[in-house]
């Protein structure tokens, strides 16, 4: 169990950082809107390896700060990059069933318990990003100027700061 959370880190860190190169990139493409929203985004990540440092910790474990390999620079387009979004929260996701899964086996009811806040946490970080996607697609290329104006609408006033 120690083992898998630790990953758990790696990956949570990873995603911070995934969303800061969004972040970064986007915003040198002009968009302002949808860059203050993948820093939120990569804040909340931080925030969740986080949580994953001080359970393992708390556990009596220990936790380990890993190297993170470096996000790429560029993402192609406004859509291609939330496919990109969507594409690793589900692999997030199955990374959480992951210990879901492992804290059954070992009957580790704590780490049972403790996970579930991940696996509704990933329920709707994927609905919000599917809901972009849709938005998107509403939207067309020639109003990206106004979807960049209204993405902050779509999540909770953290990104909206
Ligand atoms: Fe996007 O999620 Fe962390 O867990």
């Amino acid at each position: 169990m120690e083992t898998i959370l630790n990953e758990q880190i790696e990956k949570e860190g990873y995603s911070s950082n995934l969303y800061l190169a969004m972040a970064v990139w986007i915003e040198e493409n002009g968009f302002n809107g949808i860059s203050k929203w993948l820093y939120a985004q990569a804040e909340e990540e931080r925030v969740h390896m986080l949580k994953f440092i001080s359970y393992i910790a708390e556990r009596d474990a220990n936790a380990i700060i890993p190297e993170f390999k470096k996000p790429p620079v560029d993402y192609g387009n406004v859509k291609d990059l939330f496919e990109a979004v969507l594409k690793h929260e589900k692999y997030i996701s199955s990374s959480i069933n992951d210990i879901v899964g492992k804290s059954l086996d070992e009957r580790d009811y704590t780490t049972h318990t403790w996970i579930q806040w991940f696996v509704t946490e990933q329920i709707e970080e994927e609905a919000s990003v599917r809901e972009i996607l849709d938005k998107l697609e509403l939207v067309g290329d020639k109003n990206l100027y106004m979807f960049d104006r209204d993405i902050l609408g779509m999540r909770g006033t953290a990104a909206a700061e």
